[in-house]
């Protein structure tokens, strides 16, 4: 098993997630749902496990998503904050603290770090020129500026990185580089900042990551860090010119913050103290109720950050890799006292039927929106993500996957199985545990069989593969169901009610070990599997055996594990999220104000307004529509890119707007001689403009 005799105890995070929104359950399938899977287990194996998250309350995108909102960032920080809490808690995370980065303790925690840095001389002080909109007279994060990419061309590239190509920038780099606050032009000002030497640490990373985790971290993990240290890592400000986030502890340093990821991070450590401090001082704020801690004292959390019997794992998305496996890691060794990262099991992305999953855009089931239509269904959410998580490539969630994963699996599989042990229990043996008699070779092999799960299980978990343990999981139903059909125990018991005694008790021990395998995955289920056979809590090392329940038990109460969805019900899911992609209006798809232009600029397009008096299909094209204008003066052919919105027979006697004066452009081998104006809005649809003027009007 990877689970070594050196580990003393676990720390176990999940990502902290900006409170800037609701999250999805991409994110679920990403960093919190796996987590909580490995925790759970280490738990059931008695393992010191502590397991932390909070909210992620800093950076820019808290300040953006207020003036969005028309609140203060304090508001929209103290709005999600709650809202992820309960949601977490909601589908079974089982965070041993809830924390939040606007805690002083963190922020004390944040600064202490970045003194100490400072203090050894770790920080370089440098002044350079960074971009700044002269218009919002603001420095500009590396998210508020688009322009093109240096590497692919990509136009709407970020500050920081290209989404389109992948690769991390900096925002000199782009070309045309524009403010997304105002669409101008940002010009370059000094300022000066704290920077962290990333490049000193390089020999260290290469011998701690490339040489040692060569092996036990995931390949999407280990190749992202390699392309990183092979690409020569850069010294990265530590600090930035914005006034919300974490004051920097210095003088001279007026306006300026903390670098989010600097303290996000830092975070994890924040989260951990808080939960010692108040359980030590019986004052539960973070700490949530299922924290099993007891007699603790507040300097607790340093065994689990500087002890090295400890491991550290953090649970991630892709996008966080570089800072949790080199940013992070190095700030920690550069202080000096806190141990690295065991493993750092990060996931790719898991898309939704068939599209990237995005809030902004409206492509997304939000935890709260699950929670709302499914109040009573958390285990069916967290099936469908397992079965399916993006452990090593892209994954998708479809709501008929969800219906299928639900009605053939979940109950078709493992409920059926437990609901036949149960109802023919009471209905031969008066609920209670029959007897066994003499074991037949086939039952014997079930006892083998059954003896093998719980280390098979255990390893996949331990070493991350949860897709393939949650298989596993339900191998033991299948194990289950395959033994009644083999054995037909409906149709033995009236000439020999022992044999069925003996193949039911073996079938209820199956339903005892699966209420505890199945925990870390299905907890709410399991706990109800538990009340069905009216026992206990047991852990992990008491599954794989034959003889849980004992002869003469009596089962508890009887409720189903899990119900059929029917298509109504996913029908109606599939619309909701059609309509909601329909009904956002996201800011973050209309394009920046492009930069700006003379009147002289502008009074050099000649645009009318005309009639179209034909149009029809181009052969071998899509999109496009060769209309007849008349402008007026002449009447001329104009190619238009609108055919997926228009038929030629809806734009014949339309009113539009041609700018005439465009050069002449050949398309598909007809002349166009000028352009139709659109409008097109956020969902790319697009609209005629149409003036309440004779055709040939000028248009100024
Ligand atoms: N809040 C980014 C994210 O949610 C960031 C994670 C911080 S983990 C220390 O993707
Ligand atoms: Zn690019």
């Amino acid at each position: 098993m990877a689970r070594s005799k050196s580990t003393k105890r676990y720390t176990v995070t999940s990502a902290l997630p900006y409170a800037n929104g609701p999250k999805h359950i991409g994110h679920l399938a990403g960093a919190y749902i796996p987590a909580d899977v490995y925790v759970r287990y280490l738990r059931s194996n008695g393992e010191d496990v502590v397991f932390v998250c909070g909210s992620d309350e800093h950076g820019t995108a808290i300040p953006n998503q207020a003036l969005k909102e028309n609140t203060t960032p304090q508001a929209i920080i103290d709005k999600y904050h709650a809202l992820m809490r309960d949601c977490f808690y909601k589908l079974g995370m089982t965070f041993d603290v809830y924390h939040r980065t606007s805690d002083p303790l963190h922020h004390k925690t944040s600064q202490e770090l970045f003194l100490d840095l400072h203090k050894k001389g770790l920080l370089k002080e440098e002044i350079s020129d960074q971009y700044f909109d002269d218009e919002a007279k603001v420095f500009l994060a590396d998210r508020y500026i688009v322009g093109t990419c240096p590497k692919c061309g990509h136009d709407n590239a970020y500050g920081d990185q290209c989404e389109k190509c992948g690769s991390s920038l900096s925002p000199t780099e782009l070309i045309n580089p524009k403010s997304t606050l105002t669409g101008k032009a940002p010009v370059l000002r000094p300022t000066k900042h704290w920077y962290l030497p990333l490049d000193h640490y390089e020999p260290w990373l290469k011998e701690w990551i490339l040489k040692s985790h060569k092996d036990d971290w995931k390949v999407n993990v280990y190749g992202q860090c390699k392309s990183w240290i092979d690409a020569g890592l850069q010294p990265r400000a530590m600090t930035r010119d914005l006034d919300w986030g974490i004051k920097v502890p210095l003088e001279g340093a007026e306006g300026k913050v903390l670098y989010v990821w600097f303290d996000a991070p830092i975070g994890y450590i924040s989260a951990t103290r808080a939960l010692f401090n108040e359980l030590s001082s019986n004052k539960q704020n973070y700490a949530t109720p299922q924290s099993e801690f007891k007699n603790v004292k507040e300097d607790d959390w340093k065994k689990y950050w500087q002890d090295d019997e400890t491991k550290l794992v953090h649970f991630i998305g892709k996008d966080n890799i570089v800072f949790h496996c080199i940013i992070f890691p190095i700030m920690l060794h550069a202080q000096g006292e806190f141990i690295m990262p065991d493993n750092v099991p990060a996931n790719e992305f898991m898309n939704l039927e068939g599209d990237k999953m995005s809030t902004s855009r409206g492509w997304s089931i939000e935890m709260h929106e699950y929670l709302e239509d499914f109040p009573d269904k958390p285990d069916v959410l967290r099936y469908a993500l397992l079965t399916n998580l993006p452990e090593a490539k892209d994954s998708e969630f479809t709501w008929k996957d969800f219906q299928s994963k639900n009605n053939n699996e979940l109950v078709a599989i493992l409920g059926n199985f437990v609901n036949r042990a149960i109802v023919l229990t009471q209905k031969y043996f008066d609920n209670k545990i029959p007897a066994r008699g003499e074991l037949m070779p086939l039952d014997k092999k079930l006892i083998d069989h059954l003896s093998t799960f719980p280390n098979l299980i255990g390893e996949s978990i331990e070493t991350f593969k949860f897709r393939e343990a949650t298989s596993q999981l339900m191998d033991v139903a299948r194990m289950g169901n395959k033994y009644f059909a083999d054995t037909e125990p409906w149709k033995v018991f009236s000439q020999n009610p022992d044999r069925v005694a003996t193949i039911l008790n073996l079938a209820l021990q199956i339903g005892a070990n699966l209420s505890i395998l199945m925990e870390p995955f299905l907890p709410f289920s399991a706990e109800k599997l538990r009340s069905i056979l009216g026992i206990d809590k047991l852990n992990w090392d008491s599954a794989g055996s034959a003889d849980i329940l004992t002869t003469g038990h009596s089962l508890g109460t009887t409720t189903l594990l899990f119900e059929k969805i029917e298509d109504d019900i996913v029908e109606k899911q599939i619309k909701k999220l059609m309509e909601k992609k329909e009904n956002v209006s996201d800011e973050n798809t209309i394009n920046a104000i492009k930069a700006e232009i003379s009147y002289d600029e502008f009074a050099k397009m000649d645009m009318r307004t005309a009639k179209v008096i034909a149009a029809e299909r181009v052969e071998k094209s899509k999109k496009l529509l060769k209309l007849t204008v008349d402008t007026g003066l002449d009447k001329r052919t104009v190619m238009s890119g609108i055919a997926e919105h228009f038929s030629p027979e809806e734009m014949i006697g339309k009113q539009v707007t041609v700018l005439v004066n465009l050069v002449p452009r050949k398309i598909m081998g007809v002349e166009s001689q000028g352009m139709i104006l659109m409008a097109s809005d956020v969902n790319g649809s697009l609209r005629l403009l149409q003036a309440d003027a004779e055709p040939g009007s000028a248009i100024s």
